[in-house]
């Protein structure tokens, strides 16, 4: 949201190396109303700033005036919605992390560690047992992955263990360690990140000490992550079929979009980052071609470029 600034000038330095500038040089208490804004030198009329105009580095210029004016009053002005108007489930913005135990069958014998329920647990006749998890669909990126204490003895507890990773079942990363931790309370729920995530089909956490019983008691794993950049790509790349097929999406535009697609797979697979969000930016260009104008109707432009932006946050996570 954009509200009326404090200062003449601020710089806010972006993690990735990018800066926001925000001009207003005559403010004051008596100049406290924005007149007029541009962003990057071009008139600016909304009263929001996406993420994507932001994360490459922006300048606001603000200019201040005694009375309210008519900025940021249109109707084009209001902030979206943050939930995605279709009710589909599929787009639903803001896309936080999520377990990805929950989408397959992985567990084994440990089926309840991963059934939702901190009253089921698994008890291991060992001080130093090892749990697996095969993600069957392809390689995820866990992020962070919590461990639920079970309900009986803190002696069972885990104190000790390392997460690795595999991509064939046999030769493993390690991933995460810890050591000297402790459950405060029964059934706690404590988070994890992962120092060194990567894409792995094969997961293991070897507890390799234990509070001092003889077996083990955990009630709940989790394993969590970013839903696959290869979902983002399905998502547009079915959106652009459905249009196509219900004739909201004309030729030559669906051509280029899917062009577009294609080429910033290709560069994903690849790795080149960079190369394929410059293909997604191609794909807003020509989603916003006036030339193209009557080759989309509103609602087909406005989803396509919600679900572009969608993938390209994905992109450069
Ligand atoms: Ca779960
Ligand atoms: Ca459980």
């Amino acid at each position: 949201m954009i509200g009326a600034p404090y200062f003449k000038k601020m710089t806010i330095h972006l993690e990735n190396g990018n800066k926001i500038v925000i001009n207003a040089p005559k403010v004051s208490d008596r100049n406290k109303y924005i007149q007029r804004v541009k962003l990057n030198g071009v008139e600016y009329n909304k009263t929001t700033l996406s993420h994507f105009d932001l994360i490459r580095g922006a300048t606001l210029d603000f200019e201040m005036g005694p009375k309210p004016s008519k900025w940021g009053t249109g109707e084009e002005a209001l902030p979206p919605s943050i939930t995605d108007p279709a009710t589909d489930g599929s787009s639903l913005l803001p896309r936080p992390m999520r377990d990805l135990t929950d989408r397959s069958e992985g567990g084994g014998d440990a089926r309840e560690l991963f059934d939702n329920s901190s009253d089921t647990r698994v008890t291991f006749d060992t001080a130093s047992p090892r749990l697996n998890w095969r993600f069957a669909e392809g390689p995820e990126k866990v992020r962070m992955y919590t461990l639920t204490s079970g309900d009986g003895s803190p002696a069972e507890d885990p104190k000790s263990w390392v997460l690795k990773g595999s991509r064939d079942g046999r030769n493993w990363t390690v991933l995460d360690e810890r050591s000297g931790e402790s459950f405060k309370w029964r059934r706690q729920t404590r988070a994890f990140e992962v120092k060194h995530p990567g894409k792995y089909s094969y997961y293991m956490l070897e507890i390799n000490e234990n509070n001092g019983a003889g077996s083990t008691t955990l009630a709940e794993v989790e394993l969590l992550g970013y839903d696959d950049v290869n979902r983002f790509f399905g998502a547009v790349d079915q959106l652009i079929r459905d249009y196509k097929q219900s004739g909201e999406l004309k030729e030559p535009l669906a051509k280029q979009l899917s062009r577009s697609l294609e080429q910033a797979g290709r560069q994903e697979q690849k790795g080149r980052t960079e190369q394929a969000v410059k293909h997604m930016e191609d794909f807003l260009k020509h989603l916003n071609n006036q030339g193209m104008k009557g080759r989309a109707t509103d609602r087909a432009r406005k989803k396509l470029a919600a679900e572009a932006h969608a993938l390209i946050i994905a992109l450069r996570r």
